[in-house]
């Protein structure tokens, strides 16, 4: 794509930022990237000679003087600079817009409120091993943490990129279609964003399905229940593959995708029931739960739109351990294991981890509040945890929530937290840091909490 001539403002310096900006400049545009913050010295010094003009510490009126605009999908839509963006009438694109105008490869594209990690991952890990056969490569991006503009110039017509897509980056898409779109869930999430209303944030999910036409699939949860009510008996131009924890009755022959007798796999086609796996053969300790179920499910499902072969797919299946701070294990001392759920961000992250604990748990929770709200989870925690550890900007909410159905002890730090729950682990439990919240009030973000909890458990001496 030749954008000589094009005058285009980038907002934010972040990763997705710099990539837009690398990729616009490299099309001939002439790009200011501008960021409210500081830019490392070494970093302005590198852009300017990739012909990038570089502001910092604000947005000046120069933002203004373009042809259009890409946006980092952390700028909330009520920024200052967005505002008067819009109010100038220039045009705003996502980062993952921009990327897929230059993108030649197959596009997976994968949203959701939980799982869309996990999901992803699977997806490109199936696709790897696929490619090592056909002679294709897959590209992981988006949102899991490499921006799709790094990677898209590499891209060939028969590759595949696996995006990750968050509610922030599909807001701005305007014409971005991926040939396979899977929604592995809509639950309450980020809602500060949406004015606090559900059906805003969801029809930025929604937006993953926007351009799809004939020939491009959709794949969907229908145990979830927005999305299976979304879908119903609805006609859409594209193909749509639900999948879901239950079996479908006999005679429905629909692609579904589902399990059967609570133990296989199976895809119902027109030609009866395809086994696909057992699920003893791909859950494991560090690979557990009911929801990898489901996002197994999913990432079968994208497999078979894709064309890949079931042996492929078992073979990755029966190898993959998780994803790291998604339920990973970490160690086992003194007979407990140490759980790191770090990317549990919201309540029902931290629902699903509670769901797939074996027996009771040591709970180590807290950051900072997205206004959760703790009472919908009361029952189970009551359930399944012997003790709450609470840290962070909400622990005393959590502790007002917890107080009389678990016993709960407030931490000071995550190292007061880690040793606490040393302290009071009983032999056959597990320690399940499964924080419920943003990671902001403490840490950089999710990742640098997850590696300092597996720090702090690594310097735990066993009894
Ligand atoms: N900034 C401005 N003006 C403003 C506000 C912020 O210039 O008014 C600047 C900040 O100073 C900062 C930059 O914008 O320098 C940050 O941009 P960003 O928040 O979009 O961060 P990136 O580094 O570009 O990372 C983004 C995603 N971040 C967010 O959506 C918050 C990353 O997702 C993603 O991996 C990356 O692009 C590559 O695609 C992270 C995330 O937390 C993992 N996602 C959320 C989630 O998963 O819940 C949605």
């Amino acid at each position: 794509m030749d954008l000589s001539g094009e005058k285009v403002s980038v907002i934010g310096a972040g990763k997705s930022g710099i990539a837009a900006a690398e990729l616009l400049s490299s099309a001939g545009a002439d790009v200011l990237l501008s960021d409210i913050g500081r830019i490392e010295e070494h970093e302005v010094l590198r852009l300017q000679k990739k012909r990038i003009s570089v502001e910092h510490d604000g947005h000046s009126e120069r933002v203004y003087d373009a042809d259009f605009c890409v946006i980092s999908p952390g700028i909330p839509p009520h920024a200052q600079v967005v505002k008067t963006l819009e109010s100038k009438g220039i045009h705003i694109i996502s980062e993952i817009e921009l990327a897929s105008l230059f993108c030649k490869a197959r596009i997976v594209g994968i949203t959701g409120t939980d799982g869309k990690t996990t999901t992803s991952t699977l997806i490109h890990r199936i696709c790897e091993a696929d490619a090592l056969q056909h002679g294709y490569r897959s590209f992981s991006v988006g949102n899991i943490g490499v921006p799709f503009s790094s990677k898209v110039q590499d891209m060939k017509p028969e590759d595949v990129a696996v995006v990750e897509l968050s509610s922030y980056q599909l807001e701005r898409c305007f014409f971005f279609k991926p040939d396979v779109a899977v929604i592995t869930n809509i639950t309450p999430d980020h809602l500060s964003r949406y004015d606090g209303v559900m059906p805003q944030y969801a029809a930025a999910k929604f937006r993953i399905y926007a351009n799809q036409g004939a020939g491009d699939t959709l794949i969907y949860n229908e145990d979830d229940p927005l999305l299976s009510e979304h879908f119903a008996e609805k006609h859409f131009p594209f193909k749509i593959v639900p999948f879901g924890m239950e079996s479908v009755p006999e005679g429905c022959h629909d692609r579904r995708i589902a399990v059967a007798d609570g133990e296989r796999i199976v895809v119902r086609t027109v030609n009866g029931e395809e086994q696909v796996i057992l699920i003893s053969e791909f859950l494991k300790d560090s690979f557990r739960g009911r929801h990898n179920i489901s996002n197994v499910l999913a990432a079968i499902a994208a497999a078979r739109a894709l064309g890949i072969g079931y042996e492929v797919v078992r073979s990755v299946l029966k190898e993959f351990k998780g994803v790291e701070h998604r339920q990973e294990f970490v160690m086992t001392l003194n007979g407990a294991c140490w759980v790191n759920d770090s990317k549990a961000t919201n309540i029902n992250a931290m629902r699903q981890a509670l769901e797939a604990v074996p027996g009771t748990c040591v709970l180590i929770a807290g950051g900072r509040d997205k206004g959760n709200d703790y009472t919908s989870i009361a029952g189970l925690v009551g359930k399944k945890v012997s003790l709450l550890v609470a840290m962070g900007e909400s622990k005393t909410k959590i502790t007002t929530a917890f107080e009389g159905i678990v016993p709960v002890h407030e931490a000071l730090s995550l190292e007061d937290a880690v040793s606490f729950a040393y302290g009071a682990a009983g032999e056959g439990q597990t320690v399940l840091f499964s924080p419920g919240c943003a990671s902001f009030d403490m840490f950089e973000n999710y990742e640098d909490r997850g590696i300092k909890f597996k720090q702090c458990v690594y310097h735990l001496q066993p009894c």
